[in-house]
Formats: C-alpha cells, sequence, structure tokens
C-alpha cells in the first residue's frame, strides 16, 4: 500500500474533512496534506499537516507540490451547482483553471495517481431520466455542469497524452453530518435532518416527486479510495465513472424521518434550484464502475436516515420536543 506523500485540496469542505480524515487513517497521518482557502476545518485540527492554498495560485501550488515532495492530489476545490449559478464565471474560472493547474503540476513533477470529482451534473434535460447511462446524450444546462463535462474530458485528454494517470466519479448528491455542504441543489437531503431534530418541521426548496440520485458519505468516500487503490488495467473510463447508490424525493425522505420523528411535517417553496434538479437524471446506471473495479454501495435510505439522525442528535444535543419523541 502507498505510503507515496498526498495533498488534498480543498479538504475544508463537505467531502474533504471526512476524505483527508479516512486518507490518514489508511496512509499515515504526516504522509496527508490536507490544504484550503479558507481555514482549517476544526474537525481536522491535530489530525496531521495543514497548508493554505489557492489551487488558482499555480506558482505557490507548484512550490508546495515540490516542497511537500507531493506525488498524489485529491482535487476537491469548486464551487457547486446552486452557488454556481448566482456566479457563473467565477464558477467556470475556479472549476476549469483550478483542474488545469493540477494536471499541469502533475505532467511535469509526474505525479502518480490525480483523484478529482465530476458530478450528476454533467448529464441535461435531454438525457436519459432512468438508470441514465455512463454514455449517453450530455448537454448540461447549468454553469455547474458544463465545468465538470469540460473537466471530464481535460482529465482525459492529459491521460491519453500525457500518461497523467486521473481517476473521477461522477458523485451524486452526496449526504453527511460532519461538515456543511457547500451550495449544491443536493443540499436538501442534508438541511432537512437539521430541521427535524430542531423544528420538527422543514420547507423544502424542492417539490415533493423530485427524485435525485442519492449517496452517504461513508459510500463516497469508500468508493473514491476503492478507485484510486484499483490496478491501473481495471480503470476504463478516463472521463469519469458514474456512481449511484439510491433514489428518493423529498416526501420520501420526510417519511422515512417520520419514522424517527412522528411529529416531523414538510411544506414545500420551490425556488431556482428546481430547474437545476428537473434538469438531472433520477437515477443512475453504474454498471461500468460495479464491472471494472468492484463498486458496491451499503447504505439505503433507512441506514442514511438512521445514522444521520442518531449522528446529528448526539452532536447538537438539542432539548426540542422532536427529540422528546425521538426515537432511533
Ligand atoms: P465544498 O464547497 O464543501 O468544499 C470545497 C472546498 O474547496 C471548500 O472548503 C473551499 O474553501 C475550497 N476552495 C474553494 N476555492 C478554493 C481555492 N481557490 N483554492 C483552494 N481551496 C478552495 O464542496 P464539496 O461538496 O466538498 O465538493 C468537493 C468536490 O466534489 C467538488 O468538486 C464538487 O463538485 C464535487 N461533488 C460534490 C458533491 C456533493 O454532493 N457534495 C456531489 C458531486 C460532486
Ligand atoms: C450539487 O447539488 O451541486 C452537488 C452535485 C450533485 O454535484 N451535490
Amino acid at each position: 500500500m502507498t505510503k507515496e506523500k498526498i495533498l488534498v485540496i480543498g479538504a475544508s469542505g463537505q467531502i474533504g474533512v471526512e476524505l483527508t480524515l479516512a486518507l490518514r487513517k489508511i496512509y499515515g497521518e504526516q504522509n496527508v496534506i490536507a490544504s484550503d482557502l479558507r481555514e482549517q476545518n476544526p474537525l481536522l485540527q491535530g489530525s496531521g499537516p495543514y497548508v493554505s492554498l489557492d489551487v488558482m495560485n499555480k506558482e505557490m501550488l507548484h512550490v508546495q507540490v515540490i516542497r511537500q515532495g507531493v506525488k498524489q492530489i485529491y482535487l476537491l476545490a469548486a464551487i457547486l451547482s446552486a452557488t454556481g449559478e448566482k456566479n457563473p464565471a467565477l464558477a467556470w474560472h475556479l472549476n476549469t483553471q483550478g483542474l488545469l493547474n493540477v494536471l499541469d503540476i502533475a505532467k511535469e513533477e509526474k505525479l502518480s495517481k490525480v483523484y478529482w470529482p465530476s458530478s450528476i451534473a454533467v448529464f441535461g434535460p435531454t438525457s436519459p431520466k432512468r438508470s441514465c447511462p455512463q454514455k449517453t446524450i450530455i448537454e448540461p444546462t447549468t454553469v455547474y455542469g458544463i465545468s465538470k463535462y469540460a473537466g471530464e474530458f481535460w482529465c482525459n485528454y492529459y491521460f491519453n497524452k500525457y500518461g497523467v494517470d486521473i481517476r473521477s466519479l461522477r458523485y451524486p448528491g452526496l449526504i453527511s453530518y460532519k461538515s456543511a455542504p457547500g451550495g449544491g441543489t443536493t443540499d436538501y437531503a442534508i438541511e432537512i435532518f437539521q430541521a427535524a431534530l430542531e423544528h420538527s418541521h422543514y420547507t423544502s426548496f424542492l417539490e415533493k416527486n423530485t427524485y435525485l440520485p442519492m449517496m452517504y458519505i461513508p459510500d463516497a468516500i469508500r468508493a473514491t479510495i476503492e478507485l484510486m487503490e484499483a490496478p491501473k488495467d481495471k480503470i476504463r473510463e478516463r472521463t469519469s465513472y458514474n456512481l449511484a447508490a439510491i433514489s428518493f424525493s423529498p416526501e420520501e425522505i420526510a417519511a422515512e424521518i417520520r419514522k424517527h420523528i412522528p411529529g416531523f411535517n414538510i411544506s414545500y417553496k420551490t425556488d431556482y434550484r428546481q430547474a437545476i434538479a428537473d434538469s438531472w437524471p433520477q437515477s443512475i446506471d453504474d454498471s461500468a464502475a460495479r464491472n471494472d473495479w468492484g463498486w458496491q454501495h451499503e447504505y439505503d435510505l433507512s441506514a442514511i436516515t438512521k445514522d444521520m439522525l442518531g449522528n446529528l442528535h448526539a452532536k447538537f444535543e438539542m432539548q426540542t420536543e422532536a427529540q422528546a419523541s425521538y426515537q432511533i
């Protein structure tokens, strides 16, 4: 197993915190350097090295890679779908130039591996809604989706032209409780748990029957590490792999929460994020990932709900009426 120095860029974010902690557990605290534009997430403090770093500053990034002897990069810095629609130019710039900076440095310094996530947001309204295949019509309508699709082809280009071993997953919406989500359309599926515990009520910005592909973060972290550990000859997709676990709607997740908090209710007040959600598939066919490197998800909606409520309950130790009737 590798003991190469790993740099995680965007380590203070929703995925970054949990991925950094998981990588440190496997490869050793000192071998995984966390970095971000913002300050270190408190959950990372004392768990290993941290550097302040802007992925847009290519020279500084290059210096850090050489100085720290970095051999692998996990690039997580990005602007997500909902925030991206508010500032399309910035989203395009960070999401594509940040990736190009990393790819160039990977090429020059002959890094052994790079990880960069794409998203189900690459798919658009003309893609199949159900079991959306790996290869299909792809016409994204958000700047986030456009930047991810362009990024996938940059990955493919650097692999074919320069031999950069870059690997990628099209994550679905990720559900987690440790660090806050960063401005996505699927964030409702995180907010709803906290609202349920605090107020027994949630106002959803998506319609009750809006189905989206989702995954619990332990599955996403495991998928990422399994992809990166897979033998090179098993990686047949050099753009990005479809990755899936479950699909549900706001109405369905509310019903699941009600099994633990009987008084919980949900109302609906949609905003601009509804159009983003409507442009995406409801479910994803990830058979390429399952066949090529053995991907299998573990968590279904019932297991996610139980784990989220249990952990958030422990985290916030709230004394609301909802909690009084809360039963795991
Ligand atoms: P996030 O917004 O929570 O975290 C991103 C981190 O990048 C933040 O801590 C931010 O401070 C940092 N960052 C921003 N600009 C930077 C810069 N110039 N230099 C260095 N760091 C910078 O996002 P996330 O949810 O953790 O997503 C990580 C990656 O996974 C992104 O590429 C995202 O598109 C992808 N993804 C996430 C989801 C999801 O549901 N969370 C789904 C699909 C794909
Ligand atoms: C978002 O909603 O923007 C992200 C994603 C699916 O890429 N969670």
